[in-house]
């Protein structure tokens, strides 16, 4: 499969979530089984164990194993979110209240966030006035936008479309307002806006996968 946050943020959740179902059905499959099979009438005499070193070795190991694969998980797919590959399109996103804007490295600005299909996406953002939350569930990003410094995300543009991109930050009055689009559009779309085209519009490129 091919490496895109996307997949790093699914496999990690998946992957917990499947122990949680398998942990939560186990359980509670045991528990009505001891219940019913220990109930009083067929068990009057209740059953006291004590020690039992395989039990106590197992019941610490292998939560430890399981806790491990997990951090595993979650270690490695936040290293992969963490380093954009090189070469990547490089955008910059500035944050003010209660507005994003991009600029591209020719100097364009714009609104809404455009890339070409296909590319890794490498975005430096920063803020004019106070702490904003960059978003883009979509692609499985969030990153804060920090007055004075400069914070960075990535992606791979794989899903043709417009994906939402929100405010995560509560940043004041209009703040539940402070969004935009990304719009992934085939290359030769992407020149025509780049060159001074119309701004794509919700519903304009196709949709992918969403
Ligand atoms: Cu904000």
């Amino acid at each position: 499969m091919e490496a895109t946050t996307i997949g790093a943020v699914d496999e990690s959740l998946y992957y917990i979530a499947a122990f949680a179902f398998l942990l939560f059905f186990g359980i509670v499959f045991f528990l009505v089984y001891f219940s019913v099979r220990y109930r009083a009438k067929r068990n009057p005499v209740p059953t006291e164990i004590h020690g039992n070193n395989l039990l106590e070795v197992l019941w610490i190991v292998l939560p430890t194993l399981l806790a491990l694969s997990m951090f595993f998980y979650g270690l490695t797919g936040y290293n992969f979110l963490r380093h954009a590959p090189a070469g990547s399109f490089e955008v910059a996103v500035h944050s003010r209240q209660w507005s994003w804007s991009f600029e591209y490295p020719d100097g364009k600005k714009s609104p809404q966030l455009v890339v070409p299909v296909g590319r890794d996406v490498r975005l430096t953002i920063d803020s004019d006035d106070v702490i904003h939350g960059f978003y883009l569930p979509g692609y499985r990003i969030q990153v804060d936008a920090v007055p004075g410094m400069k914070t960075y995300a990535w992606f791979k543009a794989t899903r043709l479309g417009a994906f939402d991109i929100l405010c995560t930050v509560y940043c004041g009055t209009n703040h539940s307002e402070m969004m935009a689009k990304l719009f992934v559009l085939p290359q030769d779309k992407y020149e025509t806006w780049l060159a001074g085209g119309a701004a794509p519009k919700d519903g304009d490129a196709p949709m992918d996968g969403e």
